[in-house]
């Protein structure tokens, strides 16, 4: 510690003051443990957080009903077995107050909270290439410089809430699920309407159905869904994860997804049309995401194979929904099984049931404006609301630092740059801005296809030795080269391209947002492999990065 204390010093750093080796935006799952491994190695290191508290998703996202979809027994931190036996989750999906509690109990175990400036939102950062230092500015009108800035900004934190016109002149409450507010929401006799049926809107819908007086669903794209299956856990339950804790760490991090789950159930191909059936069955009864992320891997390719599975799950729903026109209405077919995010439910289905709930097709009369009264839809009709509820997602993986006044070489935009394409090294560096490392963003596998306490410890862990090196070597400056990164983004093209992922709307390729540029925003190669291409440039010394 103390030969590293005085490494910074002799680099200029200066951890009273406004200096430091590291800046890490954000204090969600990546950002703590990028302030806990750096500080680990005595670097000097400041955190920067927009919200109140630590938890970053699960700080934001705290509207009715969000909770994960990866087993409480993966969505963990490595980095302390005995932290990891100590926490008792209370079942297999916790719920949102759970995780954030969890978060904080981290952040507090592991004293993470006292380098962090809270409520501070970084607005500018723009790279010195004379002094190789970050200048980041924040909206508490505040200057700190570091040598690197590390984003842990989110993959899906910049929520879509400015929406429709006239959003201000709307009467009643209303709220972006990922910016809903920390005092409770009434919907007891409530008119409630929610505009998004991803993996946000359905938690939220199956949530408050039971409570609200009447519920209308702004329907656009109907979603496959997947039941959950929930048990509680006990304390003899944690203690088995708990003897685990090895086998568990290792396993996620060589699978497809980082889930412990992975496609090991023979080549589609290969198997009858029974024993097909007899592997869809199985995974389907686990409640979980294996069945997309650990059935067939042909089902991400091979059209037909798609259509075999997506129409396995669309008979699971026509069980469950009874009446043809709700079929019509709820279940997809304009898309496949699995080519963007699949949630998990409970009870999904059944709330349409409700004679209080209603759907109102956006496809066909879209949304044209809000109005002080509700909802008004192309057709001139206004749907009357107290509460609207807008799931309407994120600008996923680009979103966090295009909000962001990014500068890196000769004053180069970021958010000029992605607005012509979306490209990174590896999803851990940008070609253009020195120092500048970043988690959670584009081109790296993430939320769309991991599970992401697995990914994001993952880049953590590499930029940290990246940055360690550096110290050893006594470099101070690193960037990929142009051909590097053009190699990478070739390789994540030819590998999302073979897919039908890309043939799909949704947030995975950016189509959400009118303008965005098109292009697969995670890595579709695999958590595993991903490791392992990590792993060959680290220890190649960084071929294909460049050093001062
Ligand atoms: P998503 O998955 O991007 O879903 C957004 C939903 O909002 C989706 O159903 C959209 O319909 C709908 N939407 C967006 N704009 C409109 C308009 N203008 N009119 C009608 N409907 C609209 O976001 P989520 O928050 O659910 O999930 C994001 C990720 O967070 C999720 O995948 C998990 O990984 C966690 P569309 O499909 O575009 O027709």
């Amino acid at each position: 510690m103390g030969e590293a204390k005085a490494a910074a010093a002799a680099a200029g750093t200066d951890e009273g003051g406004k200096t430091f080796d590291a800046i890490v935006i954000g204090a969600g799952v990546a950002g703590l443990y990028q302030v806990y491994r750096l500080r680990e190695l005595g670097f000097s290191v400041r955190g920067i957080e927009a919200a109140s508290g630590v938890g970053g998703t699960w700080y934001w996202n705290r509207y009715p009903g969000a909770r994960f979809d990866s087993e409480a027994e993966i969505y963990q931190y490595w980095f302390d077995e005995a932290m990891f036996k100590n926490w008792q989750p209370s079942e297999r999906y916790p719920a949102q107050p759970e995780t954030e509690r969890w978060l904080n109990y981290v952040a507090d175990r592991a004293d993470l909270r006292k380098h962090f400036l809270f409520d501070t939102r970084v607005t500018a950062a723009r790279y010195d290439e004379a002094a190789q230092l970050w200048a980041v500015d924040t909206d508490r009108g505040e200057r700190l410089q570091a040598r690197f800035l590390i984003s842990c900004t989110g993959m899906l934190s910049a929520p879509l809430n400015e929406v429709f016109p006239g959003q201000a002149s709307f009467r009643g409450q209303i709220h972006h699920t990922a910016r809903w507010p920390k005092e409770r929401v009434e919907f007891v006799g409530k008119r409630v309407g929610v505009v998004g049926t991803g993996a946000t809107g359905i938690q939220v819908i199956q949530t408050i159905a039971p409570q609200v007086g009447h519920l209308t669903v702004f329907l656009r794209t109907p979603q496959y869904v997947i039941p959950m299956r929930n048990p509680k856990y006990t304390p003899a339950d944690w203690a088995k994860q708990g003897a685990r804790f090895a086998e568990i760490r290792d396993r996620i991090q060589r699978t497809f997804s980082g889930f412990e789950y992975d496609f090991s159930n023979g080549a589609w191909a290969d198997l009858t049309p029974a024993q097909r059936t007899e592997v869809l069955e199985r995974l389907w009864a686990d409640g979980s995401l294996a069945l997309w992320l650990a059935s067939f891997s042909e089902m991400f390719f091979d059209e037909q194979v798609n259509e075999a599975v997506s129409e396995f799950v669309r008979q699971k729903m026509r069980e469950r929904l009874k009446d043809p026109a709700l079929c019509d209405k709820l279940i997809p077919t304009t898309y496949g099984f699995g080519t963007h995010r699949v949630p998990l439910e409970s009870q999904y289905l059944e709330v349409y049931h409700q004679p209080n709930v209603d759907i109102v097709d956006v496809k066909a009369s879209p949304i044209e404006r809000i109005v002080p009264e509700g909802v008004m839809t192309a057709d001139g009709t206004v749907h009357e609301l107290d509460i609207l509820i807008l799931a309407t997602g994120f600008d996923a993986g680009s979103g966090a630092l295009t909000r962001i006044d990014i500068r890196g070489r000769g004053g180069r935009s970021l958010k000029e740059d992605w607005s012509r394409e979306i490209r990174t090294s590896m999803g851990l560096q940008v070609h253009g801005y020195p120092n500048l490392f970043t988690t959670g963003a584009p081109l790296a596998p993430s939320a769309a296809l991991c599970n992401m306490t697995t990914c994001l410890q993952q880049q953590v862990d590499w930029i940290t030795d990246c940055i360690r090196s550096m110290r050893e070597q006594g470099r101070r400056e690193i960037e990929p080269s142009k051909a590097f990164e053009d190699a990478w983004v070739a390789h994540h093209d030819e590998t999302a391209n073979r897919t039908l992922v890309v043939k799909t709307h949704s947030w995975y390729m950016g189509s959400n947002v009118e303008g965005k540029p098109r292009r697969l925003l995670s890595y579709i190669g695999g958590v595993g492999t991903y490791r392992q291409k990590c792993d060959e440039v680290a220890t190649s010394g960084y071929r294909g990065f460049t050093f001062a």
